[in-house]
């Protein structure tokens, strides 16, 4: 039977630094700062136990475009593991490590194909089945071309494999290189689509398989949730597709519900069980807590809880760091009544989620010649949290 299998994984960005935490005691630092090689060599594992043909990495394998040495001979030891199970390994670079970076090269193993800046096929073979793969790496940061135009599938071949380093149209959050439509990548007529870009985990189609599998280790508060790799199976059968964990240290938001809370030693309690509960996941985690409905907010600062939480946080293989507490207030007016209520709410709570208007308002930071270095560009779902914290602070000061 033709059939081929394969591991893909995108988005390594080994040697990552890892932001947004205060206060992280050594032993969690030094276990975030090796997070991403420990993901790496999981899915290595993997290829081995699994004994896959080969491994494909669709860019973005190094932070930056330098190239720390240290990451990329860690990534070699990789490559050499693959080499002694007769693996092969297809890669592109991405925006973050592409060809034009100033690193010092270091050679590969020869399994390794590193696909260069114009689409190319190259060709896998098993016993009785043949694999064109198709891909490029990017020459310089931004690629701003529809890279996609130049994939060409072959006459010949049993399966075709596009490799795309890239953004999906209309995928706000991220920056827009080499754009794609879904409709563009199934009129190519692969077997499969091997994406990299985006960080978060989507099976984009079906038919044929459109996958992003996300980066393999969260780096800061918005990369959430399992990370890891997906297993392919191409077969006559058909296509089979299985996500695979490998993070070692996940960040999750956590939402407690303390309504009938009523003394500190109850809410302590409270998140206390909440905390043992997420241990039996197994795996390490960086949490976010989002304390709801608690009628002692006032009496209870966030801050102090959180420090209180923090000093609990033991030295162990699975280790729990809880990194902000917040208070979701409860909202006392509902926005249903109050637009039947007037025109006027309508008309505000209409001109509050015009994501323009929140763009308009942050203007003059944003061109503030000293501020705007420091701003980070906000998605639209980071502008649409503005909207409802100052809508709720608009009705606050009407009511
Ligand atoms: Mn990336």
């Amino acid at each position: 039977m033709k059939k081929v299998s394969f591991i893909h994984c995108a988005d390594l960005h080994l040697d990552s630094p890892v932001t947004g935490l205060r206060n992280v005691p050594n032993f969690i630092a030094k276990r975030l700062q090796e997070s991403t090689f420990a993901s790496f060599s999981a899915i290595i594992d993997k290829a081995i136990a699994y004994k896959v043909d080969f491994i494909i990495i669709a860019g973005d394998i190094f932070d930056g475009e330098d190239r720390s040495i240290k990451a990329q001979i860690r990534f070699r030891k990789e490559m050499e593991r693959l080499h002694d199970h007769h693996i092969a390994a297809y890669i592109i670079h991405g925006n973050h490590d592409h060809l034009k970076g100033s690193w010092t090269k270091i050679n590969f193993p020869d399994n390794v194909y590193a696909f260069p800046a114009e689409v190319t096929a190259k060709t896998y073979e098993n016993e009785n089945t043949t694999v064109h793969l198709y891909g490029f790496s990017y020459e310089s940061r931004h690629i701003m071309e529809r890279k996609i135009a130049d994939y060409k599938r072959k006459e010949d071949g049993d399966y075709h494999i596009g490799i795309l380093h890239g953004n999906l149209e209309g995928a706000s959050g991220h920056s827009p290189y080499a754009p794609f439509s879904i409709q563009e990548l199934t009129a190519k007529q692969m077997d499969y689509w091997a994406l990299g870009h985006i960080h978060k985990r989507a099976i984009l189609t079906d038919e044929p398989l459109i996958i992003y599998p996300g980066n393999i280790q969260g780096r800061h508060k918005k990369e959430t949730g399992e990370k890891g790799a997906y297993l392919i199976h191409l077969s006559e059968m058909g296509t089979m597709a299985e996500f695979f964990p490998t993070a070692p240290i996940v960040w999750r938001t956590v939402i407690i519900h303390a309504k009938d809370i009523h003394t500190f030693d109850e809410l302590l309690l409270l998140v206390n069980q909440r905390i043992e509960e997420e241990k039996k996941a197994g795996i390490s985690l960086i949490l976010f807590l989002e304390i709801h409905q608690l009628m002692i907010a006032e009496d209870i600062e966030a801050m102090e809880l959180l420090e209180i939480l923090q000093q609990e946080a033991a030295e162990e293989d699975e280790f729990i760091w809880v990194a902000a507490v917040k208070y979701q207030e409860n909202k006392e007016w509902i926005k249903d009544n109050l637009v039947n209520e007037s025109e006027f709410y309508k008309e505000l709570f209409a001109a509050a989620n015009d994501l323009q208007n929140v763009e308009k308002a942050l203007e003059a930071l944003y061109n503030h010649p000293a501020a705007h270095r420091y701003l980070p560009k906000l998605t639209d779902e980071e502008k649409k949290e503005l909207a409802i914290e100052s809508e709720d602070l608009l009705i606050k000061l009407l009511y």
